[in-house]
C-alpha cells in the first residue's frame, strides 16, 4: 500500500463513510447525504463525510451552550492542562495526521508535518497562556475605591477554516479559545473534511478521558450554507473565519448585522522587495519557497517580487534556473518539491489568471501549464510559473491561489514600498536587504502596511508566537500568538467601593 495512507487513515479513525456532525465523541447521524473527499494527489476517493443539516446543527449548538456553562468555571490553568494533553495526543499522531493532510489537501508531506507541528506549538503556547490571561489594575479617582478589569470567556466560538491549512488554523483558534474558557463549533472547508474528522477524534478522546462535557468541541460539515448557520446565529458571539475575501465579506456582514464579533483572516497579495543590497542567495531561496511552497496556496504565499533595477536581470535568471530544477509530483513522495492544486476548479482559475494577465501585457518567463501523464492523473498538477507584469494589472491586484509569481522592477525604495502597498490586501510582506536604513524604513509607519513585515525572510511560514493576520481586505483579524487571545474573551471593568460614602465620579454632586 503506497505511502502507508491506508494505515494512517485507520490509525486516525477514518472509515469509508464518516459521520460529520459531532459533539465531542458523540457522532450524529443526519440522514443528509454525503460529501466525498477526493485526493488531489491521485484523484482517488478517500472517504465520505455526512453533511450537517439544520436539526443536527441545533443539537450541536444546544450541547455547546450546555458545555459552556461548565467549562467557563473550570479554572483557566486546568483548562490549560487539558490543552497540554491535546498537544501530546497530537505529538503521538504527528506522522499520520501530517500524511492525511498531505494526501487530502495536496501539500508536501514535509509541509503536512509542519502543519501538525504548528498545532503542537499552539497547544504549548496556550498552556502557558492559561496562567497569563492578564487584566490591568487602574487607580480610581475616588478614595477607597478599586478598579480593575477581568477577562471572561465569551461563549461559543464558531471556527470556519480553509482547505489550505485544514488543521492548523482550527487549532490556532480553538486551543486559544479553550484556555479562554470558550467552547468551539468548527466548520472545516468542504474540500478537506477528513482532516477535521481526524482532529475531532483526537480532541474527543482527551475530553472524554478528563470527564468533560461533549459539547466543548463540535464539528459541523457542509458548504457556505452551514457557514451561514454560524454567522447568522446570535447564540454564537464570535465567528472566526479564514478564507477568501469574498467569503469574509459575507461572514463579516452577517455577523456584523447582528452586532456579533468576527475575526477575519482573508486573502493576501504578498510581495518581497529585493533591494540592490540584498543577499541574493537568501532572496532567491525565500522567494522560491514563498511562491511555490504549498503550490502557492498559502494566504502568505509570495505573489509579487519587486526587484531593484540594478539586480533585476540577475534575480530573474537565477530564479528561472531555480524553477527549472523544481520536481512536481505526488506530495507524499519526498523527492518532489511541488504537489497539486486542491481541485480542477483551482486549475481552471490558475489557467484563467495566466490567460488574463498575458492579455494585459504580462510576459511569461517560466510558462505555466497543466501536467498530464503518469502520476498526474488527478488533473490537478500545474507548473509554477513566473510572469513579468506591472503592479496595476487587474490580475496582479487579485489573489490567485496558485503558483504564479509576478516580477516587477523598481528604482527607488519609496516606489517599491508604494508597489508593495498598492494592492487591496494587506497580509504579509518582506524586504531583502542588508542595509539597515532600508530595513527600518520598510518596517516604519511609512513602510509596509501589512500585518506581517519581515526582513531577510520570505512572506510565508510565520511562527505561531506572533499575532497572525493583516489589514485592508485581509480583514483586520489577528489569530494565534501575542495577545490575540483577547478576541476570544469579553473584558469586564470592575469598580469596587470599600468606603463608607458614595462619591460620584467626575465630582458630581447629587444630594437629597
Ligand atoms: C494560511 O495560509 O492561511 O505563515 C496560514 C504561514 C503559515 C500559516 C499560513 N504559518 O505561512
Amino acid at each position: 500500500e503506497k505511502y502507508g495512507i491506508g494505515q494512517a487513515l485507520k490509525n486516525l479513525g477514518i472509515v469509508p463513510e464518516n459521520s460529520g456532525t459531532c459533539t465531542g465523541s458523540n457522532w450524529i447521524d443526519t440522514d443528509e447525504g454525503y460529501l466525498a473527499s477526493f485526493s488531489p494527489a491521485d484523484g482517488q476517493l478517500i472517504a465520505k463525510v455526512q453533511l450537517t443539516n439544520r436539526d443536527s446543527y441545533e443539537l450541536v449548538v444546544r450541547q455547546a451552550q450546555e458545555a459552556f456553562l461548565q467549562w467557563r468555571s473550570v479554572p483557566a490553568p486546568q483548562r490549560g492542562e487539558v490543552v497540554r494533553q491535546i498537544g501530546n495526543a497530537l505529538r503521538d499522531v504527528k506522522s499520520d495526521l501530517g500524511k492525511l493532510v498531505s494526501y487530502e489537501m495536496g501539500k508536501s508531506y514535509q509541509e503536512g508535518l509542519g502543519e501538525v507541528q504548528e498545532m503542537i506549538d499552539i497547544c504549548d503556547f496556550a498552556v502557558g497562556l492559561s496562567r497569563q490571561l492578564y487584566g490591568l489594575t487602574m487607580h480610581s479617582e475616588r478614595p477607597s475605591h478599586r478598579m480593575y478589569e477581568q477577562w471572561h470567556p465569551i461563549g461559543i466560538v464558531g471556527v470556519i477554516s480553509a482547505f489550505n491549512f485544514p488543521v492548523a488554523v482550527w487549532s490556532w483558534n480553538s486551543m486559544i479559545a479553550l484556555v479562554c474558557g470558550d467552547v468551539c463549533v468548527w466548520k472545516p472547508s468542504e474540500k478537506a473534511p477528513l482532516s477535521a474528522v481526524a482532529c475531532q477524534h483526537i480532541i474527543a478522546k482527551v475530553l472524554k478521558e478528563n470527564g468533560l462535557p461533549e459539547g466543548i468541541s463540535s464539528l459541523v460539515i457542509g458548504d457556505y450554507r452551514v457557514g451561514e448557520f454560524l454567522s447568522h446565529d446570535s447564540r454564537i458571539p464570535l465567528v472566526s473565519a479564514t478564507g477568501s475575501t469574498r467569503m469574509g465579506k459575507l461572514v463579516g456582514q452577517a455577523v456584523g448585522g447582528r452586532l456579533g464579533r468576527s475575526l477575519l483572516e482573508l486573502g493576501g497579495n504578498n510581495a518581497i522587495i529585493v533591494s540592490e543590497n540584498a543577499d541574493l542567495e537568501i532572496a532567491i531561496r525565500g522567494a522560491l519557497f514563498g511562491a511555490v511552497g504549498t503550490a502557492g496556496q498559502r494566504c502568505t504565499s509570495t505573489r509579487r517580487l519587486i526587484i531593484h533595477e540594478s539586480v533585476y536581470e540577475e534575480v530573474k535568471s537565477r530564479l528561472v534556473a531555480a524553477y527549472g530544477k523544481l520536481v512536481i509530483g505526488n506530495p507524499l513522495d519526498e523527492k518532489n518539491h511541488v504537489g497539486p492544486l486542491i481541485d480542477e476548479e483551482a486549475v481552471k482559475t490558475y489557467l484563467d489568471a495566466i490567460g488574463k494577465v498575458k492579455k494585459e501585457g504580462g510576459r511569461e518567463l517560466v510558462p505555466g501549464g497543466v501536467l498530464a501523464g503518469e502520476g498526474y492523473e488527478s488533473g490537478c498538477y500545474v507548473r509554477p510559473c513566473i510572469i513579468e507584469a506591472e503592479n496595476h494589472y487587474s490580475m496582479v491586484q487579485h489573489e490567485t491561489f496558485a503558483p504564479i509569481l509576478y516580477l516587477m522592477k523598481y528604482s527607488s525604495l519609496e516606489e517599491a514600498i508604494a508597489f508593495q502597498n498598492g494592492v487591496p490586501q494587506g497580509l504579509s510582506s518582506a524586504i531583502m536587504t542588508l542595509n539597515m536604513r532600508e530595513a527600518e524604513l520598510f518596517l516604519s509607519a511609512a513602510g509596509s502596511d501589512c500585518g506581517i513585515a519581515n526582513v531577510n525572510i520570505g512572506t510565508s511560514g510565520a511562527e505561531i508566537g506572533g499575532a497572525f493576520g493583516g489589514e485592508k481586505e485581509t480583514g483586520g483579524g489577528r489569530e494565534s500568538g501575542s495577545d490575540s487571545w483577547k478576541a476570544y474573551m469579553r473584558r469586564q471593568t470592575n469598580t469596587i467601593n470599600y468606603s463608607n460614602a458614595l462619591p460620584l465620579a467626575q465630582g458630581i454632586k447629587f444630594d437629597i
